[in-house]
Formats: structure tokens, C-alpha cells, sequence
């Protein structure tokens, strides 16, 4: 069976490909910097954004003043009375901030290829602008080099010096002579740097945000050396990124990084590359604190061990709910190796996923009432994220008028519109015989046709919620929970999904509702949304080939009490904050790429009942299982 015992494997020294030029770029403490845009006075004051009993971020005043991320409320105070403390339960406004710096960023980019990830980070693939102005540069004279922002006006651009970088390198002492080993790929990255700092130039000036910035040749080396230099920064990786012996600044930089700090590498293959390391488990920080464990073994370690290789590691990681292809995966990751793309960017996301989470749901008036109100935000999310402004509104007012539907409100338009409501929930399961219970809930769900009706611009959003409960959810929830008693919810989760894109066909059908609805009923022809656990909807080529590929979901916040109240207030043992709820203390919005794991370096996945949340809540959770 081993055949690693037979055939060891030599340690291979894996080749980067230099292909691609990355930039990266964090906004500076978000929460607080969307805040300070809008009263610039609280710039000079320690400011701290509460959700739940925690501080999700502060300003670098307050951080300065000791404050931290993911600190407790209480502390944050203790520490710094006069801190100003902000409610940022309502993402909304940190939401259109993060859509707009986005949307600017993106206006600079030549392929497209520019990928938010969660509301305060963007990857940029700047490949094509950098080699462009390599052409354009003159060898005898880099110091009054010109870059050029635009193929079409050579006019538009900036001046810059490119014998030098710009801002901060890995390592500090960087050898910037014109000729030498890495030439091409320095002066490559060199652009780049000057690009960043450009880009991050405007983004002070003109939408008041600063961020920090990380430049390299692919989105996880560019992610990590952003982390250098914070805040308002940017930190180029300087090469020689391939060598015979290791002796590169890619491995001396990606080897000093705890394995649990690389994207890429989620919370339970990290465990196991510290127990692979360690030959035993690593031990669990006590404290609800960022940085889940004790003991540190870094990326070096893990590369160390003998005879470790991509097939090793697909027998150590693969397995039982692992994507195929971990071990060479993970190995080319400790190497610096990323062949993830930089996605291309795109207007609307392929679903809208709405949840809540609760100690106890288990009546129909509570159900409908918890069911309106995921209805009315799912709605509002419909509203802001699939509809567009209608240049052509009176244009398209003609066309509607002499249409078989009723007139709607011109002036916007839907840009794309989901197939399918699918409503979720996770059902606490009843005690054993011998009254343990289990600890994992599984989700259940079904799905349905969306109605028309939900994409009328006429009536409000509330009219509307009330009526897509009434005649759809509470249909689907009849057939999730046919009893009328007896069950109890712990989530409860209401989505849009199967998007279709309103204008990829020709004559823009979004434009004209009533067309629109029409080309609904085609594409649904030949799409099957079959009625069990797992949608698998059958879909007609063209449905498919207007699919979108990234897909984004909103956990909205749920229990107002503190968490640590939760087992007073509520009762009973079954009534232990459930891993979601604790994972709300801090849930964020966020864009979900296809590649998992490489999503949000925040949320995590209990290695035992698979629960999600954020790191920081790994300790606590962990404790409750071995309590419990
Ligand atoms: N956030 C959150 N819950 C978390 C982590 C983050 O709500 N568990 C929010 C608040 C942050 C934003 O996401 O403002 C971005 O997260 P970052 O970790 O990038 O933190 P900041 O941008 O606030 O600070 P920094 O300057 O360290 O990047
Ligand atoms: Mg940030
Ligand atoms: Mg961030």
C-alpha cells in the first residue's frame, strides 16, 4: 500500500513560475477609515467599530492607545476611556464603501482581472500594464520614466524613477544595479511598485481611504508581503525568487510564516501539518485571542520533515471531505507556489444567501415572522446588488407600455436575476436514548421556481416579502418540516441563486421587464430544479453559458445578547450557544471565491462538528466540545 516506504521520495525544490505580476492591497483599519471619511474630526481620535461586545477594528490612533482587532468591548474601554465607540452592526454602509474603492480600482485595470475579497481586500493582475510600459522603458534613462495608464492615450499616466522601487522591499537590502541574475523580473516588479504606489496615491486623495499594499508575482506572495509594512504602505518581494539551494527571498520569506497564516492552507490542514511536524497535537491558546495556537510551526518545519512531497501530503490531508489534489496543492503552497488566477471582475454575484442563526426556533408564527425578515433583507440585497440605473428609461418605458404587463417604474433595470429560492435550515436533532445529543446539524434545504413577482419595481419591498412568504417559502418550509411541532431550529437561511445574466443576451432583455420575464420562463424550460437535500439543476446549455462563476453570501447578525449570556438567559444545556452563534460575534460580509479555502483567512471549520467561524472563536469552541 506505502509506497512512499518503497519509492522514498527525494525533497523536490519546486520552480516558481515569474509569469504574473500582483498587486494586493488591505484598506487601513476599514471600518474605521469608512467612518473617518464621513466625520474626517474623529481621524485624530482613538476610534474603535463594535459588533456584538467586540471591537472588529479600530484606528491606528486607538491602536497606538494599546486597542486592538477582536478585542472585548470591556477592555477596549478600560484601556482607553475616551475611545469613540462606533455601532458597526449595519454593514451597509461599509458594504457601498467597499464596492466603490473596488469599482475605482478596477477602472485603472487593463484585463479585468481585479478580485475583491471580503469588503477590505483586492487582488489586481497587473501583468499586461507592466509588461507594456517594459517595452517603453528607456535603459539609458529609467529616472524620468513615464507609465503609462492608457493603449489608447499615450498621454495618460504618471512619471516616476524606475531605477528605484517604490516604498519598502523584501528583504531591506535589495541589490537595485540595472544588470544582475533577476534583471528582468526586478524591473518588472519595480513597475509594479510604481503602479501600486500610484494607485494607492489616488485612492487617499480621492476617496480618502489609504491602504496598504503588497507587489509579487502571484495572489499569495503579494497578500503576505503586503503584511510588512502597515499601515498606508507597500512592500515589494524583491527577487531572486528560484535558486539551486534556497537560498531565494521567496523561501526565506514564506519559511518564517506559522502554517496556519497561509491563505490557502485552512484550519484543519494546518493542524495536521503542526501534528505532522510535531508528532502529536498542538496545543490550543487559552484565551478567546487571535493566532489559535500556542505552538508556532512555520512553513520551514513542515518542509523539513523527511520524505514529505505532493503525494505524501495527499495521504496525510487527503481524504474524506478534502478537494482532490490537497497534497500537491498544499506543497506548492509551502513552497510560494499559487497558480490560483486573480478572478475577473464581475457586476453581480451568482447567489444572494441571507441567514440567522437562534437558540430556539420551533413555532410557525416565529418561523414567519424570522422568514419576513431574512425576506426583506434578501429583497433589499436583490435591489442593491442586481439592479442597475437605466439610461434608456424612457426608451424602455415605451416598450413596456405596449407590453401584456403592467408598467413598471423605468429607471432601473435588473442586470441579472436569480432562477431559483432555495430556503435552508438546520434542525437541532433530538436527544438520544440515553440523552447525550449529537453535536453536528446538518443543513436541509428546497428549492423552488423564484416568482415573477419578486422582480417588480412597483410594489415595495415589504409587500413583496409578505407575499413571497406566503406563497413560496412557506410551501418549501411545509416540506422541510411537515410536522406543525416538534422540531427546533437552529438556522434558518434564504437565497436567490441560479443567477442568469439579464444582458448577455442581445437587445439587453433587462431593459424590458416583461421580455425579461419571458426569457425567464425559456431558460426555466430547461432547467429541472429537482426537490431534494442537494439542488442538482439541470440546465440547458445556454442557461449554463450565462451562469457566473463567483458567488457571494451575507451572514446577518443574530442574537443580540452576549454570548456569554446566552445559557442564563435561555435555559438549558441544549441551549449552549451553537457554533454559529458564536461565529456571529464577528461574522463578516464576504465574497466567496470557488477556491474555498483561500476565501477569508478568518473563518475556520471545527475539525470535529465542521462548524464555521472565526478564528478567534476556534479556542472557545474547541473548549465547549471538551466540555461538553
Ligand atoms: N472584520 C469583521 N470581523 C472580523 C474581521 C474583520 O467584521 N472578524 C471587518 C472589520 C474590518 C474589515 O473587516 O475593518 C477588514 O478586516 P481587516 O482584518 O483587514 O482589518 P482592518 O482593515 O480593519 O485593519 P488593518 O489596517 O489591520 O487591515
Ligand atoms: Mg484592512
Ligand atoms: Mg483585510
Amino acid at each position: 500500500m506505502d509506497s512512499r516506504q518503497r519509492h522514498p521520495q527525494r525533497r523536490k525544490r519546486l520552480k516558481r513560475p515569474l509569469d504574473s505580476i500582483i498587486i494586493h492591497f488591505d484598506y487601513d483599519a476599514f471600518y474605521a477609515s469608512v467612518i473617518e471619511a464621513e466625520t474626517p474630526s474623529l481621524r485624530t481620535r482613538p476610534l474603535a467599530i463594535q459588533q456584538k461586545q467586540i471591537v472588529v477594528t479600530c484606528n491606528y490612533e486607538a491602536r497606538r492607545r494599546g486597542l486592538y482587532k477582536l478585542q472585548l468591548i470591556k477592555e477596549a474601554k478600560k484601556l482607553c476611556p475616551d475611545v469613540v465607540i462606533v455601532l458597526g452592526e449595519d454593514l451597509t454602509q461599509f458594504r457601498n464603501a467597499s464596492k466603490e474603492l473596488y469599482a475605482f480600482l478596477r477602472s485603472f485595470s487593463w484585463n479585468s482581472r481585479c478580485e475583491r475579497l471580503g469588503f477590505d481586500e483586492v487582488w489586481m493582475d497587473v501583468t499586461d500594464m507592466v509588461n507594456y510600459n517594459l517595452e517603453l522603458l528607456n535603459p539609458t534613462d529609467l529616472t524620468s520614466s513615464f507609465f503609462c495608464l492608457s493603449k489608447s492615450d499615450p498621454s495618460i499616466g504618471f512619471t516616476f524613477d524606475a531605477s528605484k522601487v517604490a516604498g519598502q522591499t523584501y528583504p531591506v537590502q535589495v541589490d537595485t544595479s540595472p544588470d544582475g541574475p533577476s534583471n528582468l523580473l526586478r524591473m518588472r516588479l519595480i513597475l509594479g511598485s510604481h503602479l501600486a504606489h500610484y494607485l494607492r496615491e489616488r485612492l487617499a486623495s480621492e476617496k480618502d481611504h489609504t491602504c496598504t499594499a503588497g507587489i509579487s508575482t502571484n495572489k499569495l506572495l503579494s497578500k503576505l508581503v503586503g503584511n510588512v509594512h502597515k499601515p498606508n504602505d507597500q512592500t515589494t518581494l524583491f527577487p531572486p525568487y528560484n535558486s539551486e539551494d534556497g537560498q531565494d527571498n521567496v523561501t526565506s520569506f514564506i519559511d518564517s510564516h506559522e502554517v496556519g497564516k497561509i491563505p490557502g492552507i485552512g484550519f484543519k490542514t494546518a493542524l495536521n501539518l503542526r501534528a505532522l511536524v510535531l508528532q502529536r497535537p498542538a496545543k490550543f491558546d487559552q484565551g478567546l485571542v487571535y493566532g489559535g495556537t500556542k505552538e508556532k510551526v512555520l512553513v520551514g518545519d513542515v518542509r523539513k520533515v523527511p520524505d514529505i512531497g505532493p503525494e505524501a501530503l495527499e495521504q496525510i490531508l487527503g481524504g474524506t471531505g478534502a478537494p482532490h489534489g490537497i497534497g500537491a496543492k498544499v506543497y506548492g503552497l509551502l513552497f510560494g507556489i499559487d497558480d490560483s488566477e486573480v478572478g475577473q471582475a464581475r457586476d453581480v454575484p451568482t447567489q444572494i444567501s441571507l441567514e440567522d442563526s437562534y437558540i430556539r426556533l420551533d413555532t410557525i408564527s416565529e418561523v414567519k415572522k424570522e422568514l419576513l425578515l431574512l425576506s426583506k433583507s434578501l429583497l433589499r440585497r436583490m435591489h442593491a446588488d442586481l439592479l442597475e440605473e437605466d439610461e434608456d428609461a424612457l426608451a424602455s418605458a415605451r416598450t413596456i407600455t405596449d407590453s401584456a404587463e403592467p408598467t413598471e417604474t423605468p429607471t432601473k433595470r435588473w442586470m441579472a436575476f436569480p432562477k431559483t429560492l432555495r430556503l435552508t435550515t438546520r434542525p437541532r436533532p433530538p436527544k438520544n436514548p440515553d440523552g447525550s445529543h449529537n453535536r453536528s446539524f446538518a443543513r436541509i434545504s428546497r428549492s423552488g421556481p423564484m416568482p415573477n413577482f419578486v422582480f417588480t419595481l412597483k410594489d415595495d419591498v415589504d409587500t413583496i416579502a409578505e407575499r413571497l412568504v406566503a406563497e413560496a417559502l412557506l410551501p418549501l418550509f411545509r416540506r422541510l418540516h411537515p410536522e406543525r411541532s416538534g422540531w427546533n431550529l437552529s438556522l434558518v437561511n434564504v437565497a436567490a441563486t441560479n443567477m442568469v445574466d439579464a444582458a448577455s443576451e442581445k437587445g439587453g432583455v433587462g431593459r424590458d421587464i416583461s421580455k425579461m420575464f419571458k426569457r425567464q420562463d425559456q431558460v426555466l424550460k430547461g432547467f429541472k430544479v429537482t426537490d431534494s437535500d442537494d439542488v442538482v439543476p439541470v440546465m440547458s446549455r445556454a442557461a449554463y453559458e450565462v451562469m457566473n462563476t463567483a458567488v457571494y453570501s451575507d451572514q446577518t447578525g443574530v442574537v443580540d445578547t452576549n454570548v456569554h449570556d446566552l445559557k442564563n438567559a435561555r435555559g438549558g444545556s441544549e441551549d449552549l450557544p451553537t457554533p454559529s452563534q458564536e461565529a456571529t460575534i464577528a461574522t463578516q460580509d464576504h465574497w466567496e471565491s470557488e477556491d474555498e479555502e483561500m476565501l477569508d483567512e478568518d473563518r475556520y471549520a471545527c475539525d470535529e462538528c465542521g462548524a464555521v467561524m472565526p478564528l478567534f472563536a476556534m479556542g472557545a469552541h474547541a473548549r465547549w466540545h471538551s466540555d461538553s
